[in-house]
């Protein structure tokens, strides 16, 4: 079911992870040739007629990398954490830094004579954590403004990246534990990896000098 693209086709996601991307690939020459916050297309060509990107949600980059139907992609540690594809992990980019937190109510004590209700759209995250600590815990799975739960009775705590907490203090929360640290890696299907090597590798030379100049 592959097309008849022979290049290397990259998967990117919408959002401020592709904000911080392009600016590295404009290092090696990869330039999409149309604005990709701006049209509504999902494959773009660009500056390089070997290289396509593909505009994917976040949370679809591995599975397009792990199937193959792209070569290599961006994807966030979190991301990466939560759905555990079978994909290289080929390089820390440094890029959308932020941190995988648990966060609740502002002053709140949690109850202690129940398992804890954790609201998250990271679900195997926060089961793996908390059994890390030795806690059962029942996860609800949210795909997205997680912020909102605690607040309505949804849960005792969240689980979500935090950047600077200021969505969480604007909701009256407060970050807890620290998970751990998020960045965003380059990821490759692993028979690509072999296979187009040979366009690969200048890429990564590129982007590693660029990320060691920052
Ligand atoms: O739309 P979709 O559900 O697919 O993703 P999204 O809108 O949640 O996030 P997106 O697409 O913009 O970015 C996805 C990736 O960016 C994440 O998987 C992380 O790896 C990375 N990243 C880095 C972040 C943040 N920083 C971040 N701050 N993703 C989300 N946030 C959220 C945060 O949860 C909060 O709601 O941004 C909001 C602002 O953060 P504060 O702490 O600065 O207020
Ligand atoms: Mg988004």
């Amino acid at each position: 079911m592959k097309d008849d693209f022979l290049g290397l086709t990259i998967a990117l996601s919408k959002g401020r992870i592709l904000d911080e991307t392009l600016p590295l690939f404009d290092k090696a020459n990869i330039r999409p040739l149309e604005d990709m916050n701006k049209s509504r297309k999902l494959i773009f060509g660009t500056s390089n007629p070997n290289v396509r990107f593909l505009l994917l949600r976040a949370s679809d980059v591995p599975t397009y990398v792990e199937h193959g139907a792209a070569d290599i992609g961006i994807s966030g540690k979190d991301t990466l954490m939560e759905y555990n594809a079978n994909v290289y992990e080929l390089m820390d980019l440094n890029i959308a830094r932020c941190r995988l937190m648990t966060a609740g109510i502002k002053g709140k004590t949690l109850p202690n004579n129940r398992r804890l209700r954790i609201a998250t759209k990271y679900a195997n995250v926060a089961r793996e954590y908390f059994a890390s600590k030795g806690e059962q815990v029942d996860i609800i799975k949210l795909y997205g403004s997680m912020e909102l739960a605690p607040l309505v009775g949804l849960g005792d705590l969240i689980v979500d990246v935090v950047d600077t907490g200021n969505t969480l203090r604007a909701n009256g929360l407060e970050p807890f534990d620290e998970i751990c640290q998020v960045s965003s890696r380059l990821i490759a299907n692993p028979v690509s990896y072999k296979r187009k090597l040979a366009q690969i590798q200048p890429i990564l030379d590129i982007l590693e000098e660029t990320i060691r100049g920052h």
